[in-house]
């Protein structure tokens, strides 16, 4: 999890530190069905032991440390979750999620205003529905992958500034894996998306071989982003996708989308599911990244992610752009510090904006 993130704020705050190391995934059904088992004997692991994923329904249980045997709903059970405060404070920060009042959230009264990564706009070179007509292998190529309507391609313009990527209400639109060069820097591919329900029965079952096919032949991939839904997390159709990049050994990483649809408290259960699910596996990245594309929150994350994965740190991330976000960082805890202070010697009732109390904002 290492490269990007919080960055220079981490070092300046350390309990900040984004949590990746944490437990299993997601919120379902209470019918969801056993799908268990489906290990891989793949060599490349990052010491971890082989890989077997659980149901979605075991994973939370397993989260939240009841008996098996213990007869509570999902919905109960994904109640029962304690994300860690770090995570609450990492949401605050990129302000993900909506705020409440309750345990988890708090009034917000100050604000970290992170230096932009700037990206350059995309333009569309290709569009591929099989092996043959994929492109020639030329740059650093990054997927995004998901089911229909997770927001891949309102993403993959939102990262760059750019509207190449046609977006739409409808699910299933995007048919064909669609190319797009920034600047011959790298390519970012928008993948068709899969488990939408007024699909043809043919297009339905030919959405995983076209990936795989992909996934499989593409020596430029450097990662797959999995898009989940932060209302739904990990679903089924998610499930199969996952045990073709965990056989080919196929490194990917989560990307919990459409962030300012659910409550922080949810997102924050919900990022210890997905990253509990992460370290357990064999091939996903730890950390799991949170964004919203109509909040523009936790794009720039994405961005030094992609960034780093292929390797042009050099051209977007300068110097400059490390002071900005060191300073940035350090106003930040600053105010987080002040902000527990006060809300400890008021008994644990902050007032932030009252009469008399100059508002705290950071200046940058
Ligand atoms: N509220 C919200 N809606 C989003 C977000 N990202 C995408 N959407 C909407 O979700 C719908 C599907 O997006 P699209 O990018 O076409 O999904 P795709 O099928 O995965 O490519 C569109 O109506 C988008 O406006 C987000 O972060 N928040
Ligand atoms: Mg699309």
């Amino acid at each position: 999890m290492s490269n990007c993130v919080l960055g220079s704020l981490l070092r300046a705050q350390p309990s900040l530190v984004l949590i990746a190391n944490t437990a299993p995934i997601c919120f379902m059904r209470r019918t969801f069905s056993s799908r268990t088992n489906v290990s891989s004997n793949t060599s490349r692991s990052k010491g971890k032991a082989a890989y077997v994923p659980n149901t979605t329904v075991e994973a939370l249980k397993e989260a939240v440390k009841t008996g098996r045997d213990e007869a509570l709903s999902n919905r109960q059970l994904f109640a029962r979750l304690h994300p860690e405060q770090k995570t609450i404070d990492m949401l605050d920060m990129y302000r993900l999620g909506i705020e409440k009042q309750g345990k988890y959230d708090r009034k917000r009264w100050f604000h970290y205003r992170e230096p932009e990564v700037k990206l350059p706009h995309l333009s569309f070179f290709a569009g591929a529905q099989q092996t043959q007509s994929f492109p020639s292998e030329t740059l650093p190529e990054i997927a995004f992958v998901g089911r229909s309507n997770v927001g891949k391609s309102t993403l993959v313009n939102q990262l760059c500034g750019s509207t190449a990527a046609r977006t739409s209400n409808k699910p299933g639109l995007t048919q064909q894996l669609n190319f797009y060069t920034a600047n011959n820097d790298f390519h970012l591919i928008d993948m068709p998306g899969y488990g939408f329900a007024f699909a043809k029965e043919e297009a339905k079952n030919s959405w995983l071989s076209v990936i795989e096919s992909y996934i499989h032949n593409r020596r430029t991939l450097q990662r797959v982003m999995v898009l989940l839904d932060a209302r739904h997390g990990i679903k089924v159709n998610d499930r199969d996708l996952l045990e073709v990049l965990e056989r080919t050994n196929t490194k990917y990483q989560f990307v919990l989308t459409k962030c300012d649809l659910v409550y922080r408290t949810h997102l924050a259960k919900l990022h210890l599911l997905v990253s509990n699910e992460a370290s357990q596996s064999r091939h996903c990245v730890d950390r799991v990244m949170l964004v919203s594309a109509r909040d523009k929150a936790g794009l720039n994350s994405l961005r030094k992610e992609i960034v780093h994965i292929c390797n042009i740190g050099e051209k977007y991330l300068t110097k400059e752009y490390y002071k900005n976000e060191h300073i940035a960082g350090t106003e930040y805890s600053k105010q987080l510090q002040l902000y527990h202070d006060t809300a400890r010697s008021k008994g644990g009732k902050h007032q932030p904006a009252s009469k008399g109390h100059k508002k705290q904002s950071c200046t940058l």
